[in-house]
């Protein structure tokens, strides 16, 4: 189909709009965030690298993601899930390394790491799987619950569990205050993806809106969750490493 050479966008066309609008915003918050690790301290160094890094691997993914979705009209689920499954990941790191300085230890690192890799491989089957699930669009209850305790996992230890604790220990308002931003984007802004996961074909909120709109709502999650993530950690690095060069 010539359609599928060119390649073009329809007017109308959300889902591959924010495919095309997702790709050029996580390519421009990487170079921000790489360029941006010059105006920190040391310390701060290796946090804005991770962040480059989230928004840098999942720019190459969007750019796959719209051609396939742009080919195929269909949602590139496995793509979609390798971005994740690299990630998610190094957001767990991302808190790892803000407390770390109040003595956060590998072992809560792995867990993180466990938890959200968990969470991810338990959606994918549910999503990719499952009988009827080639379109993507349909999926299955008990492997979202097992996701489900993955997610829980993470919203506890970030809300109530070691990792709020070590940033009370931390003695740093900016890091208290930080990781409580970053605590809002893991209980508001991640939860549109297990929203989206049940308004497919047959899920508990499937009349609310139709399976070929989900990636719409993954795309905006994404963005927000990827680039607003990383601006927290760079404004937490900002007013640190200011407060390191007062004292010195
Ligand atoms: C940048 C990408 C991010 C932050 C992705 C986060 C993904 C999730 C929090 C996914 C969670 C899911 C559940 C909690 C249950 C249903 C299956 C998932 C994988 C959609």
């Amino acid at each position: 189909m010539l359609l599928n050479v060119i390649q073009t966008i329809a007017p109308d066309n959300y889902v591959a709009f924010t495919f095309f609008i997702g790709y050029i915003a996580m390519l421009a918050a990487s170079v921000f965030f790489f360029i941006e690790r010059n105006s920190v301290s040391d310390k701060w160094k290796m946090s804005l690298l991770v962040s480059g890094l989230i928004t840098g691997i999942a720019a190459v993914h969007y750019y796959y993601m719209r051609d396939y979705n742009l080919v195929t009209g269909d949602s590139p689920t496995f793509f979609r899930y390798v971005d994740w499954i690299l990630t998610v990941p190094l957001m767990c790191v991302e808190f790892y390394l803000l407390t770390r300085l109040a003595g956060a230890t590998k072992s809560l690192l792995w867990k993180l790491i466990f938890a959200s890799t968990w969470m991810l491989v338990c959606g994918y089957i549910g999503e990719a799987f499952n009988p009827g699930g080639v379109r993507a669009t349909s999926h299955s209850v008990i492997w979202g619950v097992l996701s489900t305790l993955g997610y829980l996992y993470i919203l506890h230890s970030v809300w109530l569990g070691e990792v709020a604790k070590l940033s009370e220990a931390s003695g740093s308002d900016v890091v208290k205050k930080g990781v409580r931003a970053l605590g809002w984007f893991v209980l508001v802004g991640w939860a549109i993806y297990p929203i989206g996961y049940m308004c497919m074909d047959g899920g508990w909120l499937s009349g609310i809106m139709s399976p070929d709109k989900i990636d719409v709502w993954y795309n905006l999650a994404d963005a927000i969750n990827k680039i607003g993530f990383g601006l927290v950690v760079y404004s937490i690095a900002i007013a640190e490493s200011k407060k390191e060069t007062a004292k010195s």
